[in-house]
Parts: structure tokens; sequence; C-alpha cells
């Protein structure tokens, strides 16, 4: 090893070709005959080996075969941590109950609640740890996890520990996203205000002091909350110098694309009843629009998020599992892309570049992965495929040759 600092992450990959990303090339930004030389678990150079610098080359080297190599995967969107299935409502769905009757028979989110306020953290970790290696097992090296299965303030922050230390456990970026405002819990007996109050209050403030929650996110639906509820907790999240993204327009058109586009979000999520208006509002804002096709197979949806408005006005698109047991019971990315193309037509670029460097923009982390260039951390996936079209195209086959996090 020649690096200065002794550093074991000094290396090179060569002989690779590179789906890089890179938004100085075009489309899926290809480098054939390429190298990756990372330092320090960052990646020092990515392009032509014959263009290599010779510091760099003096390291030790890995031959890639000619292998393709993509940025590490990035689920951009998912409800990880949370307790038991919902496998009997699905059950109940199959033989034609609807949610209402789920819900009236105790069913549901509220279902989901109750098992989770009744598990321990340790037990959230343990629960969660097969669903996290399911995802990185296919090469994802950074996923969010969002709260909103515990709904007061201390089932909140144990559902946020709980994500905090599954990123301790596994080599994998965690980025926690507090929705505190994902539905109204059974004790507040109908009372949203009330329950608004306290997420901005107490819950909120609590989450932000203790430094559990990278990003602010609320559900803008009629079976949830409101936009002008919405705004409160965005308004909260402002003052606290917190992100913000939203569920919007899963299941109805509020608005909620531009409300979150107001608010500078990061992303606005689901979007199936999104119009021209929240996507002109997104692209002036720069808000990512996440596509989640697992939630729109699982509930059997019939309309498709507007692919070809996002497209028009220039929006970026991000595509992720929503793994949720209630909605979306999805542990593949690659499957998710294949699913997004299929259902809405969206272009094998567009599935790639979804959960690597857009997904990346939708969780503000642009500047740190999501391509493969110089500067970025060294996260990055290698692939037994011909073609980088086989990622989309193949389902439930498994094509990681090695992921590399952080240069190991
Ligand atoms: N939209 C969804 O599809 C999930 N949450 C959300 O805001 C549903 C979550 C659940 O049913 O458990
Ligand atoms: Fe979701």
């Amino acid at each position: 090893m020649t690096s200065g600092s002794g550093d074991d992450t000094a290396r090179l990959w060569r002989n690779a070709r590179l789906a890089s990303f890179s938004p100085a090339l075009p489309g899926i930004g290809v480098i054939e005959d390429a190298a990756i030389a990372v330092r320090d678990g960052l990646i020092a150079y990515a392009g032509p080996e014959s263009e290599l610098p010779a510091a760099l080359g003096k390291t030790e080297t890995i031959d890639c075969e000619g292998r393709w190599i993509t940025p590490g995967l990035i689920d951009c969107h998912t409800h990880l941590v949370h307790a038991g299935t919902r496998a009997n409502e699905f059950e109940m769905r199959l033989q034609g109950a609807s949610y209402e009757e789920i819900a009236r028979a105790g069913g549901g989110i509220v279902s989901s609640v109750r098992a989770l306020r009744a598990a321990s953290e340790d037990d959230l970790v343990a629960e969660t740890l097969p669903r996290l290696d399911a995802l990185i097992g296919e090469g994802v090296t950074t996923v969010e996890i969002k709260s909103g299965y515990g709904l007061d303030r201390d089932n909140e922050m144990k559902a946020l520990r709980a994500a905090r230390r599954l990123g301790e456990l596994r080599d994998v970026t965690v980025r926690t996203t507090f929705l505190g405002a994902h539905a109204l819990p059974p004790e507040m007996n109908g009372d949203k205000a009330g329950y608004i109050e306290k997420v901005v209050a107490d819950m909120l403030p609590a989450v932000a002091a203790a430094g559990l929650a990278d990003a602010v996110d609320g559900f803008c639906e009629g079976i949830a909350f409101s936009p002008a509820e919405i705004a409160r907790v965005f308004d909260a999240a402002r003052r606290l110098g917190l992100p913000v993204k939203l569920h919007a327009d899963q299941l109805s058109n509020l608005a909620g694309a531009a409300l979150a586009a107001s608010y500078g979000a990061l992303s606005a999520d689901h979007l199936e009843y999104t119009d021209a208006d929240g996507a002109r509002a997104m692209a002036q804002a720069g808000t990512v629009a996440v596509i989640l096709p697992g939630a729109y197979y699982f509930i059997r949806e019939t309309k498709k998020p507007p692919v070809a408005l996002f497209r028009e006005h220039g929006v970026r698109m991000a595509v992720a599992t929503d793994n949720n047991p209630g909605t979306s019971p999805l542990t593949s990315l690659l499957l998710t892309m294949n699913m997004a193309a299929t259902l809405f037509g969206m272009t094998v670029e567009e599935c790639l570049a979804g959960t690597t460097r857009e997904a990346a923009r939708a969780l503000g982390l642009l500047d740190e992965i999501g391509t493969l260039e110089a500067g970025k951390r060294a996260d990055f996936a290698l692939w037994d495929i011909g073609q980088p079209a086989e990622l989309v195209y193949r389902m439930g086959f498994k094509p990681l040759h090695r992921r590399v996090y952080r240069g190991r």
C-alpha cells in the first residue's frame, strides 16, 4: 500500500464497465475499460483506466473481469422498522374484505401501531434485520427508514433509535425520517387537531433534540391529515432546521405535491393523483418525485403516477420499495425497478437513476453518494450481468457479485 495514512481502504478496482450516472455524461454515464481508485473510503478516481493518475495505481488491485459497476443502490422510502406482519389482512382481502371492514375489525395501520408499541427496541432491531439484509443482498448501501407506527413520543423515538442501531449493526447508511403525522392513534379518539399539536409541540422537538431524525414526513390524505395540518408539521420542521418530504396524492388529489414543493421538500412520494400544477410546482422547487410501484401493485390501485407529466416538466424521479406491512411488503429494490418499468413505463435509465442518483437527491445526499465520481463515498455494486438493463428486466434473480461499502 502506498497510501500515506496507512489506510487499508486504498484500493483500485480495474477492468470494469461503469454505469457512473455522472451528470457530465449522457444516459447512465457509461465508462468502458474503467477503473475506480478508492482512498479513505472515498472515490479518488472513476474513469477510463488509461487515464488513471499513476500514483493511484500503486495500491492493492482488484480485477473486476469486465463486470459492470453501479453506484450502491439507495432505497429512499421505507417503513422498514415495524413489528409483525399483516398477512392475515392480506388473506381477508383475498376473500373480499375491504380496507374499511378490516379497520373496523381492529386491523389496518392501527394493528401495526399496537404491535410496535408492544415490541421492545431490541425486538424491532431483530425483526427488521432480515428485511435490511434482503436489501443489502441486492447491493443497497443506503436506506431511508421512517417512523410512523409509534404515534406517541416514546414509541416514535424507540422506532427511530432502532433504525439508527440498524445502521451500526450493518455496513449500510441509514437515514431516518420522523413520520409522526402518519395516522391518528386510537387514544386520540378522532381529535386530529389535538394530535397534530402533540406532534409539533412534543414529539418532533424531542426527536430533533435527540438527533433521531434526518428529515420530517407526513401523510397528506383524506384518511390521514389535511394540507393545513401537514403545513403545521412542516412549519415546525422548518423552525428546527429539518428538511421535509411528503406522502402526497396517493389515493386522492389534495394538492399534496404542490404543498410539499411550497416548503422546498426534498421529495414528494407516491403521487398517483398528482396533476400538472403539482408537477410544475415540484419542478420549480427541485422536489424529487419518489415513485412507489410496490404499494400501487399491492393495493391494486389503477391510477398510475403521471410519469409523462414529470418528464415534461423536468421533475426528477426516484424509485423506492415503500417497504411496509400494510401496502408494500416488498424487500427487493431490483423487483421494484421492474415494476416501475412494467407498470408505469419508466425507462431502464429512469429506473436505474431512480435507485442511485435521484434517490440520493431525494435524501439530500447527492453531494456524498449516488454517482461514481471522485469525491463521493466509495459505495458501489459489482454485477454479474451482460448489460445494465438486466437489473431492471429480471424478476427474482440475484445478480449481485460484490457490494463495496465505503471502500470495503
Ligand atoms: N401510505 C402507505 O401506503 C402506507 N403509509 C402511507 O402513508 C400504508 C401503511 C400501512 O398500511 O401500514
Ligand atoms: Fe410510505
